[in-house]
């Protein structure tokens, strides 16, 4: 059965700034989905199982962006 967790990123602007969320965080093990709402700051991540919130925090910031604490 698969998860969706929802994460907020700090920083995105613009679809470049999607597209890199996107890649890097698709590279998590386990991960099937990613999608990334730029008007909210949205990313939800589809996966098999929940994923560990550092790999995913890990994955932002190798983008060059930082997850939303708040
Ligand atoms: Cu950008």
């Amino acid at each position: 059965m698969s998860s969706t967790t929802t994460y907020s990123v700090d920083g995105m602007t613009c679809s470049h700034c999607v597209h890199a969320v996107t890649e890097e965080v698709s590279k998590i093990p386990g991960v099937l989905d990613v999608r990334v709402d730029l008007t909210t700051g949205s990313v939800h991540v589809s996966s098999q199982q929940p994923l560990d919130d550092a790999a995913v925090a890990d994955a932002v910031e190798e983008a060059g962006y930082e997850l939303s604490t708040s």
